[in-house]
Order: structure tokens, then sequence, then C-alpha cells
């Protein structure tokens, strides 16, 4: 029986997975749940994920939610290639490393922008010292990713770290839409907009695309 894979259109989380997915050429039943809807509120979902949030999966009787714990049950279920994580064991080890530190370090401060930008309905109720402390954390970050390059993936060859922090930067020209002053596209270094283009080019990107977001 299929996968079954909840997600939700711009959740950089669930994108991550999406991406994985294709990737790895894994057979699912993708379930795009709405948010304004308030799909991943429901009984059903929450008994999938009681926290009320996407990516999720379902793989027969068993289920699983939190984005990276479900790229590893995704490679290692489906051990075939490719791989998300390297078979060698310090790469795997600076992989995980590299998707803690996007959700450590870059996610928490996307997740500010979120807040004050998209679930913030007035502009004049925004915190602008947060936001542009969210913004100095987000260009460090940047900054720190582009001297981290040593190949054209970031850690070997294409996988899980790439999704992860793909899913991120994809995010910022959203920001940008909302608030014209911010300045996080132009602070994406040279080596980084080759990476990310590499993985707009690939095959099934265009699958995996947000779909409100070419409305
Ligand atoms: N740590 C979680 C984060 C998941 C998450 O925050 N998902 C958001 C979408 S980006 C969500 O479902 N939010 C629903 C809500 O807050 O009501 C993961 O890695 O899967």
């Amino acid at each position: 029986m299929a996968l079954t894979f909840y997600y939700g259109s711009g959740s950089p989380y669930a994108w991550r997975v999406h991406l994985a997915l294709e990737h790895k050429r894994i057979s699912y039943t993708g379930r795009l749940l709405s948010f304004s809807q308030e799909e991943h509120k429901t009984p059903e979902f929450s008994a999938i994920n009681p926290r009320q949030r996407v990516p999720a999966l379902v793989d027969e009787d068993f289920t699983l939610y939190e984005s990276s714990a479900m790229l590893e049950y995704l490679d290692e279920r489906f051990p075939s290639e490719p791989q998300l994580f390297s078979g060698d064991l310090r790469t795997r080890a600076r992989t995980r490393r590299r998707i803690r530190e996007a959700d450590a370090y870059f996610g928490e401060p996307l997740e500010v922008l979120v807040e004050e930008l998209f679930s913030t309905a007035d502009p004049s109720a925004r915190d602008a010292a947060r936001i542009r402390k969210a913004e100095g954390a987000l260009q460090k970050e940047l900054a720190r990713l582009e001297d981290s390059f040593n190949s054209p993936f970031l850690e070997g060859s294409l996988g899980a770290a790439d999704f992860t922090w793909y899913s991120f930067l994809a995010l910022l020209p959203r920001f940008e839409l909302r608030s014209r002053s911010l300045a996080l596209s132009s602070a994406i270094g040279p080596k980084t907009r080759v990476w990310k283009a590499s993985i707009e080019a690939l095959p099934y990107f265009e699958k995996t695309y947000p779909p409100h977001w070419r409305d």
C-alpha cells in the first residue's frame, strides 16, 4: 500500500519532505491540507499529528510527523539509491548538523517573520524591531551558508540537507512581497544562488512547487 503524505502549500517543513519523496522516487499519495479551511485541525488529522501541523505521513499502520524525523525514516524505509543521508558516518553527521542548524538558526527567525508579516493582519501592528532582528539573523545565516559550500551540494551529493535549506530559502521572496524594505534575497551569495538554481532545475521540482504561489 502506498504511503500517504500530508502537506500544506508553502510549508517549508513539508516541502523538504516532498522533494525527498520525489528524489527517491517513492510511491506516495499526496494529501494537500488547506490551512485556511483548517484541515490540519480536523479530528482525523489530529489523530495523525496531535500537534496539528504538517507534514505528516502514514505508512500502513505507522504514522510519523516532524519533518527531519520523516527524512530519516524515508531514507531507512526505502534504502535504495539515491540516499538522502550519506552512508559515510561523518558526512551523515554533518548532514544532521546542517538540518539542526537550519531549524534552529534559520527556521526560528523565519517563523518570527511569518508571525509578523503573515499572521499580523494590520501592518501598523507589526513589531519593526522584531522584524529587523529576524532579518539580521537570517542575513548572518545566509553569509555562513555561502561560506560553507565545498561542493555543488551541501554535503557531497544532493540530499536531506539541501532540501531542508532550499525550502527555507525559497520563502525569502515571499516575505519581501509583504515588506519591501527587507533585504533577504539580495543577501543570498553567488555560490548559494548557483546551488539554489540547480535544485529549481530538478525534473520533479515543479511537482513540489507550492500551488498557491502560482496564483
Ligand atoms: N517542527 C515541525 C514544524 C511543522 C510546522 O510548523 N508546520 C506548520 C506549517 S509551516 C504548520 O503546520 N502550522 C499549522 C499551524 O500552526 O496551525 C516539522 O519540522 O515538521
